[in-house]
């Protein structure tokens, strides 16, 4: 009896326990959507403070003293329109006003200048053509064309680099956004056109570079040289060579070392820097060598670089380094006992993917974005002259080898202009031009 009386009193507690549990659970599931609200509410709240407190703590992208977007916005006010205003009254001389339906009055009849991008003669960024090349002392820079791809050893078709750069330059306005600097407006361009190449020949290509070369540079001017394969990279620094008593620096920009005597038997495209360190006035410890590597080096070019000790980095080097190191020690190295820097870039130093249109593309090199930023630092110190190489547009798609090389130009001239140091290396030419 006893048993059965604890038995029953035992499952009537446990019946009343469960039903207290249950009856818990209901009250707090009852309870729930209004916690839940509290939380959810309070949770607001909290995000909110923290929004608030890190829109306090960033800058105010609306406030013209803190982001560089503002500060660029501001700056193209303090631009002159001085000669895009003659641009558009030669224009309308030259070319005609426009029809009376035509709203706008700047516009001609004959496209004439930079508009419309895709209309008119594609000289480099629309610059002016130099018929006379004797006229090149009139301007702060000379663009000229070398045609030639007699030096390739793979890929040809670099001879018309040159082509390809001027026709997707006509894309471009002569003014940047971020720098606040417009080309036109700050210095003076002209397209002295392209050298007369000999496409069989290599060693009379070579002296009809360095005289084109040197004739610009005697002159003051500094030369922008649109390639060509890499060959033309000892006539090029040649002809400058020979207009100076001062020593010149090299900053080579490549996968490729380009420093064997020989290729093929010639002075093909993978020799350059073996001959242009052979001048009495450029010093191979001046030759600054970078993004050097990956499958492409022919062995013969390394004994060269260590017995005459030019600076190389690899792209590890660059990755462990970074950019702004690797600049700063090239620069000093390139202008280590020099009076000017010159740099040679080579298109094919960008990762494969971005310069399909390129004699011997690698994979693993630079960015864009780092090219251009080394570039940029590169050029502030001032160049006497430079080249960009190794276009070849028959294996270029959608010319965006050609837009990279055209932006590596551009950027180095926008470096110097709104660093000052455009003409800072132009007075090392004092020596009369003696052509070959
Ligand atoms: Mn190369």
């Amino acid at each position: 009896m006893n048993i059965a009386v604890t038995a029953a009193s035992q499952v009537q507690r446990r019946a009343s326990s469960w039903a207290l549990s249950r009856n818990n659970l209901l009250q707090l599931h009852r309870r729930r959507p209004a916690e839940l609200k509290a939380t959810t509410t309070s949770l607001i709240a909290a995000s909110n403070q923290l929004q608030q407190q890190k829109r306090f703590h960033h800058p105010d992208p609306f406030n013209p003293k803190t982001t560089k977007g503002w500060k660029a916005a501001l700056k193209e006010s303090t631009i002159p329109t001085t000669k895009f205003d003659q641009e558009i009254a030669q224009g309308l001389l030259h070319g005609l006003p426009g029809a009376s339906s035509i709203t706008d009055r700047t516009i001609p009849t004959f496209s004439r200048g930079e508009l419309p991008h895709f209309a008119g003669i594609n000289t480099f960024l629309k610059a002016p053509y130099i018929e006379d090349s004797r006229n090149v002392g009139d301007y702060d820079v000379a663009v000229v064309g070398v045609p030639f791809d007699g030096g390739c050893t793979y890929r040809a078709g670099t001879r018309f680099g040159p082509q390809g750069i001027r026709r997707i330059s006509a894309l471009y306005t002569p003014y940047n956004y971020e720098k606040g600097i417009d080309l036109r407006e700050q210095m003076t361009l002209c397209d002295i056109g392209d050298v007369f190449t000999i496409p069989a020949n290599i060693e009379k290509s070579f002296d009809q570079i360095s005289n084109a070369v040197a004739h610009i540079a005697s002159h003051g001017t500094m030369p922008i040289i649109l390639g060509g394969d890499h060959s033309i990279g000892f006539p090029t620094v040649r002809g400058l060579a020979s207009v100076t008593t001062k020593n010149i620096g090299i900053i080579h920009v490549d996968r490729h070392a380009d420093i064997q005597e020989k290729d093929l038997d010639e002075r093909m495209h993978t020799t350059p820097y073996f001959h242009a360190t052979n001048l009495p006035n450029v010093n191979p410890k001046n030759l600054v060598q970078i993004g050097i590597g990956g499958w492409q080096v022919p062995r013969p070019a390394v004994s060269n670089m260590i017995e005459r000790e030019t600076n190389i980095f690899t792209m590890d080097d660059i990755e462990e380094l970074g950019i702004d190191k690797v600049a700063e020690m090239a620069l000093e190295r390139a202008w280590d006992g020099t009076d000017a820097v010159y740099m040679s870039y080579d298109i094919d130093s960008i990762e494969a993917a971005f310069v399909p249109g390129t004699g011997w593309p690698e994979p693993g090199g630079l960015l864009p974005r780092e090219a251009l930023k080394l570039v940029g630092l590169v050029a502030a110190e001032g160049l006497c002259g430079m080249e960009v190489v190794e276009v070849s547009p028959p294996y270029d798609h959608a010319d965006i080898t050609s837009l990279m090389a055209l932006r590596i130009i551009v950027d180095a001239l926008g470096s110097m202009v709104s660093h000052g140091t455009l003409k800072k290396s132009m007075g090392i030419f004092d020596k009369e031009f003696v052509p070959i």
